[in-house]
């Protein structure tokens, strides 16, 4: 059964993806000229929320957004936002890479009650309703049931060149190469966090986030069973910008490497 409000975010994320899609294409040939694909494909994003604002304000007019590229729109409903991002991964998308996705979230007075994360290039769409579990493909999701850290396959983000915490981020790999089996830096917190509620990985953590990043993937986790919050303990990721993810059994292991990266000596 699909709800009304979920049929009207899951045909915004396919028309989006019409347009991402096709400049995908195009990305890959721009790659060998010297300044790269940069300012089309900020363009390209611009192109795609653009959309996604366009389709979901015309179903849901009063329903505030809040999205990466344009300013916030309040809306006259002051329970309801979407919060929304046209390409999670833009870094890959401009490398022609294929881990990116569109998404999209529902806010209802501050809880996140419904969220769709699409990659256009697997065509798998992931969503989720609060009480209704979460889907890929509309086959049921669950978190991944391995209750030992070293045998788990975990992932994070790195942050670019110019971007801050290098050397913590270090730190924790140092950690977690360590005390897990693997770690993986894919470039895109959306799909990684529909990763983790799929159990395709056993967990993550990503510090220095957007709200845009994360909304749907908190949703995603929870419904398929898994625990999400801030990398403090905060029970809002959204609020701390940062988030922590997995099973009930490796949630803590996962947190003590955490503490113990933190204990490291800056390298
Ligand atoms: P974005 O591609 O929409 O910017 C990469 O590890 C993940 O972190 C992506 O989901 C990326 O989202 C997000 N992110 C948020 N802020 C970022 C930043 N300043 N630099 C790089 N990635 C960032
Ligand atoms: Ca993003």
């Amino acid at each position: 059964m699909t709800t009304p409000i979920m049929t009207l975010m899951i045909a915004a994320v396919r028309k989006a993806a019409r347009g991402v899609q096709r400049d995908f294409g195009e990305v890959s040939s721009l790659q060998i000229s010297v300044k790269g694909p940069g300012d089309f494909v900020t363009n390209a994003d611009k192109k795609a929320e653009k959309t996604l604002r366009e389709e979901l304000l015309k179903a849901r007019p009063a329903y505030g957004i809040l999205g990466e590229e344009e300013a916030e729109h309040k809306g006259t409903d002051p329970d309801h936002r979407f919060i929304i991002d046209p390409i999670d991964g833009t870094f890959n998308y401009m490398h022609a890479l294929p881990y990116f996705a569109i998404t999209i979230a529902l806010e209802r007075k501050g809880e996140i009650v419904a969220g769709v994360t699409y990659n256009p290039i697997t065509d798998e769409l992931f969503h989720a309703e609060k009480g209704s579990g979460a889907f890929v493909n509309n086959k049921r999701m669950r978190v991944a049931g391995r209750r030992e850290l070293v045998d788990s396959l975990v992932a994070t983000g790195l942050p670019n060149r110019g971007n801050k915490d290098h050397a913590e981020r270090r730190a924790e790999m140092m950690i977690m190469q360590l005390r897990t089996a693997g770690i993986r830096a894919m470039g895109s917190t959306a799909l990684d966090m529909c990763y983790v509620a799929c159990g395709r990985l056993d967990g993550a953590w990503h510090a220095n986030l957007n709200p845009w990043d994360m909304a749907a993937g908190v949703l995603m986790i929870r419904e398929a069973g898994g625990f999400v919050h801030g990398l403090n303990g905060e029970a809002n990721p959204l609020l701390s910008n940062n988030y922590i993810a997995s099973n009930a059994d490796l949630l803590p292991q996962m947190k003590a490497a955490l503490a113990e990266a933190k204990k490291l000596p800056a390298a």
